[in-house]
């Protein structure tokens, strides 16, 4: 059976893949089957305007530590998307829930197959919409530099669905095929057939909310594909580790691009000896106001992405091991949860409370408060932008339960300091705390294209360091 991981990844093959998929002919086939479906969605629904564009990425060669360290330039439509696992640790054991220290399941256990197959789709449908939502933002790069990062984001999301649609195809027969082509046939935003999750049906319209998606929604997926490499589910497991090593970059892209912005406000702030927000604007960068309102708003729809805060769905993928905790290895505990309790906030007549509930039910707010401490991390590291020019404003997080659609404070509503408030006062004041389209027609007229090697937009300073050790001005995208 095609079920044995090399460490070095087969070019030669139609599909590339570490699965040895030549030995599995009827799998083969399928997958044949579905690639071509995959590229005219590629086609249609991907970077648009790529079929003369040459660019210097980096495409996997193995699996192991030093796997990705392959750069060149990529034709884009000739990208070679495949199917790479990490290798197969025979003695690896269940390590939490019901069936812990039982050896890993290499198939889906008949019990598990319907909730194993909605996790993988859920996982899978994010891939293919974060594509879709960036489609355009090519046509108005602040420097070939960014061009490049996008691309390389966006490949590697094609190739993270390719991840998905393996395990769908490979170990749930017939549905997981019809599940395969239903991933390529939804689309992000559409009103009749759109992705499942709510944050992918969003608009990334401009590069300041490319930056904020990939700093707050790719960090969603790094905490969820790390719950998800617990799995007992060894396959899943071992794909969602490979993957995680590509995410680590995409969440470079947001970091790094939101402190670009700040840096150069801050510049232009320091320079022109200016504070208010539409003299900051009128020298065609982006005010900190304005950043703040697009933090608020990536950061409460990415907190959706975690589930409700008491959720019997979560409790149950990990009594039964499909889905654990982030680091479930390192926690020092006995991995079953039975009566722990965990604290969660909630609203109760029309007050903030704490509450303990049984931990088992509080995993999606756990893996939400892991999640919060590294982006609270990320603002603090962003914060030392403006410190660092003497500008006193600093970004903050808004409180967990402000702009909620999913879990307990939807139907509320909270400022982003944690206040709750009537229908009305937050009718009158989400205005100044969410990005207005106003705020959306200013970012945009601030977009235009720069492709000259080593230049930048004027409203992002340019990156500390150029990809792969090459100098900033490196033509990293060649037009021809
Ligand atoms: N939108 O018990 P509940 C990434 C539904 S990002 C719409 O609250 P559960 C990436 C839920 O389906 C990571 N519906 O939640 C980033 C359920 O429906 P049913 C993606 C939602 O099941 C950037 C009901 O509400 N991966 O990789 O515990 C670029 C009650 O469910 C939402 C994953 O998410 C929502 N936000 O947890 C590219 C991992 N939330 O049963 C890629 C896989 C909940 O009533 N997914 N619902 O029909 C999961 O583990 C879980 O599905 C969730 C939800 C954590 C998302």
């Amino acid at each position: 059976m095609a079920d044995e991981p090399q460490q070095t990844i087969d070019y030669s093959q139609h599909i590339p893949n570490n699965v040895d998929l030549a030995n599995d002919r009827a799998l083969q086939r399928a997958l044949e089957r579905w690639q071509p479906a995959f590229l005219s969605w590629w086609d249609e629904t991907g970077p648009s305007n790529t079929s003369n564009l040459e660019v210097y990425l980096r495409t996997a060669v193995s699996v192991d530590r030093d796997g990705w360290a392959n750069f060149g330039y990529v034709r884009m439509p000739e990208y070679r998307w495949g199917i790479f696992l990490t290798p197969r640790d025979e003695n690896r054991k269940i390590h939490f829930g019901d069936h812990k220290n039982e050896p890993a399941w290499q198939d889906v256990p008949g019990e598990y197959r319907s909730p194993l197959r909605r996790i993988i789709v859920t996982q899978g449908d994010t891939e293919p919409a974060s594509v879709e939502q960036q489609r355009l933002l090519g046509a108005t790069c602040p420097s070939l530099y960014d061009l490049r990062n996008l691309f390389q984001v966006n490949v590697e999301e094609g190739r993270h669905l390719w991840a998905m649609v393996y395990l769908l195809h490979r170990y749930f027969g017939r549905d997981g095929r019809e599940e395969a082509e239903a991933l390529l046939q939804r689309r992000s935003g559409d009103a009749n057939n759109p992705r499942i999750l709510t944050a992918f049906n969003e608009r990334t319209s401009h590069w300041l909310a490319y930056y904020m998606f990939t700093f707050f929604t790719d960090r969603d997926g790094k905490f969820q594909l790390a719950a998800l490499a617990e799995s007992a589910f060894d396959p899943l497991a071992r794909t969602t580790r490979f993957m995680l090593t590509e995410e680590a970059h995409h969440m470079f892209v947001g970091e790094s691009g939101v402190a670009r912005v700040l840096q150069r406000t801050c510049e232009i702030m320091t320079e022109r000896n200016l504070t208010d927000a539409s003299q900051v604007r009128a020298q065609g960068v982006i005010d900190l106001e304005t950043l703040q309102r697009f933090v608020n708003f990536h950061c409460s729809v990415t907190l959706d992405l975690f589930g409700s805060e008491v959720s019997s769905n979560a409790a149950s993928f990990y009594t039964g091991g499909l889905k654990g905790r982030y680091g479930e290895a390192n926690i020092a505990d006995n991995h079953a949860l039975g009566t722990d309790s965990y604290g969660i906030q909630e609203i109760e007549d029309g007050a903030l409370v704490n509450r303990q509930v049984p931990a088992l039910t509080a995993l999606n707010a756990r893996l939400r408060d892991d999640y919060m401490r590294e982006i609270q991390a990320g603002l603090d590291r962003w914060n030392r932008i403006p410190e660092g020019f003497g500008i006193p404003f600093r970004m903050t997080l808004p409180q967990v339960g402000f702009h909620r659609k999913i879990g307990s404070f939807a139907g509320h509503h909270l400022s982003p300091d944690g206040r709750i408030l009537s229908k009305e006062d937050w009718e009158q004041q989400s205005a100044g705390w969410l990005p207005s389209d106003k705020d959306h027609e200013f970012v945009g007229s601030l977009m235009g294209r720069v492709i000259e090697p080593g230049k930048f937009a004027n409203w992002i300073a340019p990156p500390v360091r150029g990809i792969n050790n090459l100098p900033i001005e490196f033509e990293y995208a060649r037009f021809n």
